[in-house]
């Protein structure tokens, strides 16, 4: 019975770094500035069926309605109320995205933003996605209720009342960022108005939160609106299931606040991973991917068990937040799917696919000056996903979690989970391979020269379909096929100049 209490307990005190992905699976995509509509029918129809374990999704809050620029994304980390109304959709969608894909067990995770209200230097009035008003001028809030005893004004100590350095951790939590009104979460008040958004949503169903701008709060005013949560509906999730919590802190090195002071109340997001791994595969600064074999902790990463990760993210992905140019995304669409590939066949940290709208990069001395640029829209409106018959998207989504490299990859990270990194192999160069245990194995060639050798698979005897060149139909490969001989030797040959220089083999797609 002892053992019993004791496994409850270690269960309760891990759960808020445990997403409760159903069936084994294990990646969440971020569908960017979708509408609510468009998820639900994503879970049904595509991310059930290819092991996606949940959707993060874009703040379903009312936020301000910025007309110049013309409808900025980022209008939306601009709150105004709490009430579910947005360009995605109002309460009534929301309900039904979250219990349609609850329903496939694909989970809901909400991107709050709860550091901050509207910039300083917004117009009062009623120019919000549900038309309630609010006077930023006076700090006046009606609609949540927020008034200016709910606002940092008193605490923040610079003139400007903005963060004018980073190496000062009071104006980092107390000051504006960007000229957002920063809410006094050390006041009971504000930490139970927060705490009652965030239940509203445990109550509808969703199973955790991505917190916006987490460096800008004490982790211990954190913690005091996480310890007012719920837990999860029961409907879905396990009695006594904790909401899982990954915290937005961009730490790169260099600045007194550390990603590890946020340990205590959930997950983290690394932003080393994205930035390294993007030098690594351009092979910057003499970077090479032989030097991978160590990758995770061994680069001075936080601890797997606590980072959320991700090639990309909406900020860096144009050049906001951090990570610089080194970041892949979709607009350098060979590397990027070798770096995705990457970072889903290797066990380090909870993985986040970035499912992106196209906008019209326009660059005016190195700076994207259409980094503003929001999700494709008809007058403000935006725009169904559309599904071509080859299930690309269309009306300028860009799906990359649809793209067969990735999908496949998230099945093969599904298919080895829990298995050891294994059987490591590299030329010295940009030629790796590596296994996870018996279950999958992956090789790359990121060299200019073909790679042509024998390797090591750990894998049981037989012939495999490769799921980066194709898939596995009835019984038959669409792609190349490579065949494990006894002992799990293997040959292999990539050719520099193949259309994705990486072929990756597991046990649920062998013959
Ligand atoms: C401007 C001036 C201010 C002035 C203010 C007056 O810059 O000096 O005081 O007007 O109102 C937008 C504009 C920005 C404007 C601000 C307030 O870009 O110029 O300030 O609005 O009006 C996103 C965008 C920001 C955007 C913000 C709010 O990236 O450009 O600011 O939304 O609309 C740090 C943080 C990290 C953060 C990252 C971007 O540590 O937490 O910067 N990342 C998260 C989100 C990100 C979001 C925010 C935080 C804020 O991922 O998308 O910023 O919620 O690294
Ligand atoms: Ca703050």
């Amino acid at each position: 019975m002892k053992l019993l209490l004791l496994l409850s307990v270690l269960g309760v005190c891990w759960a808020q770094y445990d997403p409760h992905t159903k069936y084994g699976r294990t990646s969440i995509v971020h569908l960017f500035e979708w509408r609510w509509d468009d998820i639900a029918l994503e879970c049904e129809r595509y991310l059930a069926p290819n092991g996606y374990g949940g959707v993060q999704v874009s703040p379903p809050n009312e936020n301000v309605v910025i007309n110049n620029p013309s409808r900025p994304w980022w209008e939306r980390y601009q709150p105004v109320s709490y009430k579910i109304c947005s360009r995605s959709g109002n309460e009534d969608e929301f309900r039904d995205m979250v219990k349609r894909c609850n329903d496939v067990g694909v989970n809901i995770y909400v991107d709050a933003v709860v550091n901050h209200m509207c910039g300083s230097g917004v117009s009062a009035g009623t120019s919000s996605t549900c038309g309630s008003y609010y006077n930023p001028g006076s700090r006046d809030f009606p609609a949540v209720p927020y008034s200016s005893w709910d606002f940092n004004d008193g605490k923040c100590k610079t003139r400007s009342e903005e963060i004018e350095s980073y190496n000062d951790i009071y104006q980092v939590r107390d000051c504006h960022l960007s000229g957002l009104l920063d809410l006094a979460l050390e006041k009971d008040y504000v930490r139970s108005t927060i705490a009652a958004y965030l239940n509203h949503l445990i109550d509808i169903g969703v199973a955790g939160f991505r917190i916006d701008a987490s460096k800008h709060m004490w982790p211990g005013d954190m913690k005091a609106f996480l310890d007012k949560l719920h837990n999860l509906n029961t409907t879905w999730f396990p009695q006594g299931a904790r909401p899982f919590i990954y915290q937005e802190v961009i730490d790169l090195g260099g600045e007194p606040i550390k990603s590890s002071e946020y340990f205590g109340n959930g997950r983290v997001t690394e932003f080393k991973f994205g930035a390294k791994l993007g030098t690594v595969i351009r092979k910057w600064n003499g970077e090479k991917m032989a030097y991978l074999k160590n990758w995770g902790e061994g680069w001075a990463f936080m601890p797997s068990d606590r980072a959320l990760v991700f090639v990309d993210n909406h900020d860096n992905q144009r050049g906001h937040g951090a990570g610089g140019a080194s970041i892949l995304t979709f607009w350098d669409a060979r590397l990027y799917k070798m770096a995705v590939g990457f970072m889903l066949a290797h066990p380090y940290g909870f993985t986040r696919v970035m499912s992106s709208f196209r906008w019209p990069r326009y660059f005016e001395n190195g700076q994207d000056v259409n980094d503003w640029v929001g999700p494709p829209n008809d007058n403000g409106v935006i725009k169904r996903v559309t599904v071509n018959a080859d299930s690309t998207c269309g009306n300028d989504w860009v799906c990359e979690h649809r793209w067969r490299q990735i999908r496949n990859m998230v099945i093969f990270r599904n298919v080895v989970n829990g298995q050891d990194f294994t059987n490591w192999w590299d030329n010295g160069s940009n030629q790796v391979a590596f296994g996870r245990g018996n279950k999958g194995f992956i090789v790359f060639n990121n060299d200019d020269w073909a790679l042509s050798t024998n390797l090591q698979t750990g894998l049981p005897a037989g012939t495999y379909c490769d799921v980066i060149s194709g898939d596995k139909i009835h019984n038959h490969c669409t792609g190349i096929e490579i065949y494990v001989r006894s002992h799990g030797l293997a040959y292999f040959s990539i050719s520099n100049t193949a259309e994705d220089p990486f072929i990756a083999i597991h046990v649920d797609a062998k013959l």
